[in-house]
């Protein structure tokens, strides 16, 4: 099997890099290890930045995210029983859009197909092999066949635990990594929102978040120990200390539609590439979800790299390519600056006393009531201050 570009993963890294390259006619193959039901409702991300939902439209696929996203202006800040709001469209002038992550897949993986272009489901990756510019292949398992992908260039959007990281971690390239001492166990919920925008709660047994996808459902967020399992934490446990970290003591109980820990920690792998190996999205850097990021970096790395292979099959320079990490290397340290701003700013560590306790609700303080701090907090989280 033959192919300009071998894409291993359909996230929204490898998807939105796929549909670049077929709007510009450049063909590519998409290799992912799960199948299309599995990852059209893998449940993650819910936040698109300004920016994200941009690249979004003009891949002509923000129609659906236009009709049923839902518009922001800003969020909520809860601490010691106030509640704040931070009006993002005021302070950075651009608001962010909750549409969930599984919906934009859904989207690319339907403008994919309607294209005619390939993604081989069930298809594993399990070696890249790229000894010179000449003999550039995947090697991957599909129903149990071993096959070959030969190609020109190879994009790893495999995520955290996919080859393209082992890969790069096995020549010269460094991993920068940070583990929180935490976890975040998230549910889906057949709840409405308790609030009209997303609730960032900071309380003194820990973080909570108040998120949606619909006026019908809510994305409900706690702060846990990282080596929490769902064992201690049986519905009504879930329920109760929601209610009591966002002081919403009436939120209703709902139906609970998925529920998973995710442990957190922040990682930049420098360079994002080697010679005809390029990264993009998780497999090169993870930040914690605090600051909404995750999915926006990866889209805008799929961007970057479609500029570069675009460049180089139409004009045959590899200036834009020999760039890639320059390019997106800013970007990403900024979003890991901000989101373990964001993380320290509303967790709470065990080993933290009443000091430190004090110290943060001081913090908050001066975020929520200083104009220069809350428009700080406005233009990183919507993207404004990297665009
Ligand atoms: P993905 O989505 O992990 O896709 C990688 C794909 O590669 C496949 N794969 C392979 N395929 C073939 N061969 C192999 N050897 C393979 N190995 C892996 C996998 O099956 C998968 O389909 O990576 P991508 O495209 O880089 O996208 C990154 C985002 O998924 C991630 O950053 C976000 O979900 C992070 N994130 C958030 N980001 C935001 O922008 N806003 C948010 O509000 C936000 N909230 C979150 C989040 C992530 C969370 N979790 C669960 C980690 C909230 C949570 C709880
Ligand atoms: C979500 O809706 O899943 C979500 C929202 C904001 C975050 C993280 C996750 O910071």
């Amino acid at each position: 099997m033959k192919t300009p570009v071998a894409i291993i993963g359909a996230g929204p890294a490898g998807l939105l890099l796929a549909h670049l390259l077929q709007r510009a006619g450049i063909e590519s193959v998409v290799l992912e290890s799960r199948g299309r039901d599995y990852v059209e409702r893998r449940v993650r991300a819910g936040v698109l930045e300004h920016g994200g939902a941009q690249l979004l439209r003009e891949a002509g696929v923000g129609d659906r995210l236009d009709r049923e996203g839902l518009e922001h202006r800003g969020i909520y800040l809860r601490f010691n029983g106030e509640i704040h709001h931070i009006d993002f469209k005021r302070l950075a002038n651009r608001g962010i859009f909750v549409y969930g992550q599984q919906e934009v897949v859904k989207d690319l993986i339907a403008a994919r197909l309607a294209s005619g272009g390939a993604i081989l489901f069930e298809a594993e990756a399990r070696r890249i092999d790229d000894r010179d510019a000449h003999h550039m292949s995947v090697l991957f398992t599909q129903g149990g066949d071993e096959q070959r992908l030969e190609c020109d260039f190879i994009a790893a959007c495999d995520g955290s635990h996919g080859i393209g990281r082992a890969t790069m971690l096995s020549r010269n390239a460094t991993g920068y990594e940070h583990i929180y001492p935490y976890a975040w166990l998230g549910i889906l919920a057949r709840t409405p929102p308790a609030a009209d925008e997303l609730v960032y709660a900071y309380h003194e047994r820990g973080f909570a978040l108040h998120s949606m996808r619909s006026p019908q459902v809510s994305r409900l967020y706690l702060q846990v120990r990282r080596d929490e399992t769902l064992d201690g934490w049986p519905e009504e446990r879930i329920w109760s200390e929601l209610r009591l970290r966002l002081h919403e003591p009436s939120l209703d109980a709902g139906e609970i539609l998925e529920i998973g820990v995710t442990p957190m920690s922040s990682y930049v792998m420098e360079p994002m590439q080697d010679g005809r190996l390029f990264l993009a999205g998780d497999s090169a850097h993870i930040v914690p979800p605090t600051g909404a990021k995750g999915m926006n970096l990866a889209l805008a790395d799929a961007a970057t790299l479609a500029a570069g292979l675009i460049e180089w099959y139409g004009k045959h320079s590899s200036e834009r390519l020999d760039r890639y990490t320059a390019s997106c290397l800013q970007r990403v340290w900024r979003a890991e600056f901000f989101s373990a701003f964001m993380t320290q700013l509303l967790h709470r560590d065990e080993l933290d006393g009443e000091f430190e306790h004090r110290l943060r609700l001081a913090q908050l303080k001066y975020v929520t009531s200083s104009r220069a701090a809350s428009t700080s907090l406005a233009e990183n989280y919507t993207g404004a201050a990297t665009s």
